[in-house]
């Protein structure tokens, strides 16, 4: 109990500690600490205006002009809150603060800054921006804490989470050259960012290299908003798969080949993008699957389509359920395939891992949340987010607010301005309970 006694005499209230029965992470440690809300959303505002599109939203796509002005911007924030400012090896944002106890490990938070094509406001933004308003509030009070505390903004995560499985190890040589979003390979965008492949290993960290991680994060679902509820606390985040689909036809005159004589390639993908959705919803469960993007070549009103590249993504929140999908749906294109005499070849571009979030983390932020009068639910993700892969280097939790109509990766996102407050100072208040409570 000395630390927990450490931490409430820091925070102006010792004589409460002799109450306090023995029971950690639930019980009530409220700080009177809480962040500029107005500063916060400030800043949100701000962020909007890099890769601004006419819709409202944004296109900041890892690597691309956009995403290095709005890191500029980020980085010169991250600066003014005191903290210790560097790109990483893998072209991560990591700010750093000292702690009193030099033998501990860092309490991680953070999120990311990119965004997919014609994305949102609040989707990685929010999270960064709370990370940093986070530990400015906690310079600005001058309050010690025991552990290390960084603040990271992982780059590319849209493009299957790619800075923070660097940390984790998980990036290899072929993600390394897989094309992203921008056109440009990873290994391409990590020297754009200012970080340096040849030391990707610097950045990894081992299993128990930190001593948490937390990501608040909006819902990007409905499950907040119908049910009235301020704080979501995730319990797993699905994992993640994505291939390239090339399917193999023949490109013919569009006018003097008869129906009958076709390899249509666009054939073929029509009937596969529906097989797939047969496939998914056929059984029981929350898995989803997506074809989300179709090239025709060569692309012409009067050629039939030789060739179709399109992309298949396989979430669940257990891995052996995408396997057995993307067994079944390998099975189902053969078929097609032998119907209009084309042929499918499947190439595996990513792969993110699914993670359950740490029970004891769970419950600190619903004790948090309860502090702060905010009422609190258990849910699962089904984003896929840095917090995945941070899972797999030490605890890891999540904080989720409402989504507006549960819209995101959509220009129209929106969270509004005060559960984003009560968002970060949930995050506040974990990160000093955690601070306190962690043996
Ligand atoms: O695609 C996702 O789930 C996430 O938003 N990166
Ligand atoms: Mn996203
Ligand atoms: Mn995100």
């Amino acid at each position: 109990m000395t630390s927990r006694r450490e931490a409430l005499r820091r925070l102006g209230l010792a004589g409460a500690a002799a109450i306090l029965p023995r029971q950690l992470w639930a019980l009530p440690l409220s700080s009177p600490l809480r962040i500029n809300g107005e500063r916060l959303n400030a800043t949100l505002t701000k962020l909007s205006e890099f890769g601004r599109n006419p819709q409202g939203g944004v296109t900041r796509l890892a690597y691309s002009e956009a995403d290095l002005h709005a890191r500029e911007w980020t980085m010169s924030l991250v600066r003014e809150a005191g903290l210790r400012t560097e790109i990483d090896a893998a072209g991560n944002i990591v700010g750093r603060r000292t702690g009193t106890d030099a033998s501990r490990k860092p309490i991680v938070f953070g999120s990311h800054i990119d965004s997919v094509p014609e994305g949102g406001n609040y989707d990685g933004d929010l999270g960064s921006l709370a990370a940093i308003e986070v530990a400015r509030t906690i310079e600005e009070h001058h309050v010690d804490t025991r552990h290390p505390l960084e603040v990271v903004i992982f780059q590319n995560e849209e493009g299957g989470v790619v800075g923070s499985r660097a940390w984790s190890g998980d990036l290899s040589e072929q993600d390394l050259a897989n094309v992203t979003r921008s056109g440009k390979t990873i290994r391409e965008g990590i020297a754009i960012l200012g970080g340096d492949v040849s030391r990707l290993a610097s950045v990894r960290r081992t299993p128990g290299a930190i001593a948490a991680y937390l990501e608040l994060h909006i819902e990007q679902g409905a499950v907040l908003q119908e049910t009235d509820t301020d704080i979501g606390v995730v319990t797993g985040i699905v994992g993640l798969n994505w291939w390239e689909v090339t399917i193999d036809g023949f490109a013919n005159h569009a006018g003097t080949t008869p129906m009958d004589r076709r390899r249509d390639a666009m054939i073929a993908a029509a009937k596969f993008t529906l097989m797939v959705n047969r496939v998914v919803t056929s059984r029981p469960g929350r898995q989803v699957g997506t074809v989300g993007r179709i090239a025709a070549f060569p692309g012409a009103p009067n050629v039939i389509p030789g060739k179709v590249v399109l992309s298949l993504e396989l979430r669940d929140l257990d891995a052996a359920v995408i396997a057995s999908l993307y067994d079944e749906i390998v099975e189902n294109a053969k078929k097609i395939g032998r119907e209009n005499g084309t042929t499918f070849i499947f190439k595996a571009t990513n792969a993110n891992r699914p993670a359950p979030t740490d029970e004891r983390l769970r419950v600190a932020i619903e004790a948090s949340a309860r502090e702060l009068g905010l009422s609190t639910r258990r849910l699962p993700s089904g984003a896929g987010h840095d917090a995945q892969e941070m899972a797999h280097i030490g605890p890891a939790g999540m904080i989720f607010v409402p989504s507006v109509g549960g819209i995101s990766h959509a220009p129209n996102e929106f969270t509004k301005p005060k559960d984003c407050v009560n968002g970060t100072n949930v995050l506040l208040q974990t990160v000093l309970r955690v601070d306190a409570e962690l043996p």
